[in-house]
C-alpha cells in the first residue's frame, strides 16, 4: 500500500487557535493514521509557543512524526499531497493549486472549518465547492456536535493519557506540588482561567475571595493575565483565593492542566473542545466576532449543551456564561454555578460519552477523503 500524503496549511490570524487546531491534527493524522504529515506554517514563532520544539528559523523540521515546513514562496513549487487541508480557509498558493489540478489522481481538497453548533451546520459539512475555472471540488468539512458533522478533534492516545491522569490521584498530587507548591489540595476548588480581556473578572475574583470554599487559580501568560494582575496589586489579602500566573505552556502541559482542574475557563476553539474531551465543567469565552456573529454561536451550543441538565444547573450555567461573555458582573452568578458545579461534572462525563459517539474528526475526515480518492466527483 503506497503511503498516504497529506499537506495542511495553516495561517495563524491571530492567537493560537488556528495553529492549536492544525497541530493536533497534524499530529493525529501522522501518529494514528500512519499518513506522511506536511503542515505549512506561516508563522513558526507562534507555533514555537504551543511546541517548544519548533526552531522558527528553518525552512523544514520534523517534529511529533510531521514535517513542520514554513509557508514561503517555496510551497508554490511543492508536489501536491494525496490530501490538500486548508485550515479555516487560508487558501494555498495559486500556483498549488494549479500542480493539485494537474494531477491524473486530483487530490482530495478540503476546507476544515471553524467549529459551530448551530443546526445549518450539519446541512454545510461536506458540500462541495467547484474551482472556478480548474477541474477541481473544494470540499467543507465543519467540525461539530453531532453526527451529521465532522466531529471533533480528539488525540486518542493523549486521551487517554490524561484520562489515566485523571484517575491517579498520586500523579494529580505531583502536578499539583510541581504547580502550587502544595500536593492535590483536596476540598480546594481547583481553577484554570484562559480567556480574552475581559471586564468581568475583578468582580469574580471578588466572588472567590470571599466565598466559602478556597479556590486555586491557575491562569497562563495571555490576554486575561494583565487584568488578574491588576486585581492582585489592589488585595493584598485575597481571602480565600489562590492566584497561580504561569508562563505560557506546552500545548500538552496546558492539556494536562486542564485535566487537573474542577473548573475551565477557555475560550475560542480548541481549548473549548479539550476540556470537553476531558469530561471537565466549563466557562467559555467565544471569539468575539464582528456584528455579533459569535452570538447565536453561543446561544447554539448553550441549547445544545444544558438540554439534558435540570432547569435549575441549566440556569446558573446560561446565566453565568453570559455574564462572563457580556463583561459584567459575575459575582452575582458565581453562587448558583458553584452550587451546581457536582452535577455539571456529572453532565461533563456523560457529554464527553456523546462526542465519542459522534466520531472523531481526524477518523471522520479521512474516511471522507479516501471516498473522494476513490469515486472522484466527475
Ligand atoms: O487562542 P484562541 O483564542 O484561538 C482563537 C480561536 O481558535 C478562534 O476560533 C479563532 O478564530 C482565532 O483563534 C483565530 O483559543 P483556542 O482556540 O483555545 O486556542 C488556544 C491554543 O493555545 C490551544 O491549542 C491551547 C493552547 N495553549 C497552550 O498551548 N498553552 C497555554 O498555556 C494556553 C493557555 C493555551
Amino acid at each position: 500500500m503506497p503511503v498516504t500524503r497529506c499537506d495542511i496549511f495553516c495561517k495563524v490570524i491571530d492567537n493560537y487557535g488556528d495553529i492549536g487546531v492544525c497541530w493536533r491534527l497534524a499530529r493525529q493524522l501522522a501518529g494514528e493514521h500512519d499518513l506522511a504529515v506536511r503542515l505549512w506554517v506561516d508563522d513558526l514563532a507562534s507555533f514555537r509557543r504551543l511546541a517548544p520544539g519548533i526552531d522558527p528559523v528553518l525552512a523544514e523540521q520534523r517534529l511529533g512524526g510531521v514535517v513542520i515546513r514554513r509557508w514561503d514562496g517555496s510551497a508554490a513549487l511543492a508536489q501536491p499531497a494525496d490530501i490538500v487541508i486548508e485550515a479555516f480557509a487560508c487558501d494555498p498558493p495559486e500556483a498549488y493549486v494549479a500542480a493539485m489540478a494537474a494531477q491524473p489522481r486530483k487530490p482530495a481538497w478540503i476546507n476544515l472549518e471553524y467549529l459551530s453548533a448551530e443546526d445549518w451546520v450539519e446541512g454545510s459539512h461536506a458540500l462541495p465547492s467547484p474551482h472556478p475555472r480548474l477541474p477541481l471540488t473544494k470540499y467543507f468539512f465543519f467540525p461539530g456536535f453531532t453526527r451529521r458533522t465532522g466531529g471533533l478533534l480528539c488525540e486518542a492516545a493523549s486521551l487517554a493519557d490524561l484520562q489515566a491522569f485523571q484517575a491517579d490521584k498520586s500523579a494529580q498530587s505531583a502536578f499539583w506540588q510541581r504547580v502550587a507548591g502544595e500536593a492535590h489540595p483536596e476540598r480546594v476548588l481547583k481553577v484554570s482561567l484562559f480567556a480574552y480581556e475581559n471586564a468581568a473578572v475583578g468582580s469574580l475574583l471578588d466572588a472567590w475571595a470571599r466565598g466559602p470554599q478556597a479556590v486555586v487559580c491557575v491562569v497562563p501568560e495571555g490576554r486575561i493575565l494583565p487584568q488578574v494582575q491588576a486585581w492582585q496589586s489592589t488585595h493584598a489579602d485575597s481571602g480565600q483565593l489562590r492566584l497561580i500566573p504561569l508562563p505560557f505552556l506546552a500545548q500538552a502541559d496546558y492539556d494536562t492542566l486542564l485535566a487537573a482542574c474542577d473548573l475551565n475557563f477557555v475560550r475560542g476553539e480548541d481549548s473549548f473542545v479539550r476540556t470537553q474531551w476531558l469530561a471537565r465543567p466549563f466557562v467559555w469565552h467565544i471569539y468575539p466576532q464582528a456584528d455579533d456573529a459569535h452570538r447565536p454561536k453561543l446561544a447554539a451550543f448553550l441549547r445544545r449543551y444544558t438540554a439534558s441538565l435540570s432547569p435549575t444547573a441549566a440556569e446558573a450555567l446560561a446565566n453565568f456564561w453570559q455574564a462572563w461573555e457580556d463583561g459584567e458582573n459575575t459575582a452575582a452568578h458565581w453562587p448558583a454555578l458553584h452550587v451546581a458545579l457536582p452535577e455539571l461534572t456529572r453532565h461533563a462525563a456523560a457529554w464527553a460519552q456523546i462526542l465519542v459517539e459522534n466520531g472523531d474528526l481526524a477518523s471522520k475526515l479521512l474516511i471522507f477523503c479516501k471516498d473522494l480518492l476513490e469515486c472522484p466527483a466527475s
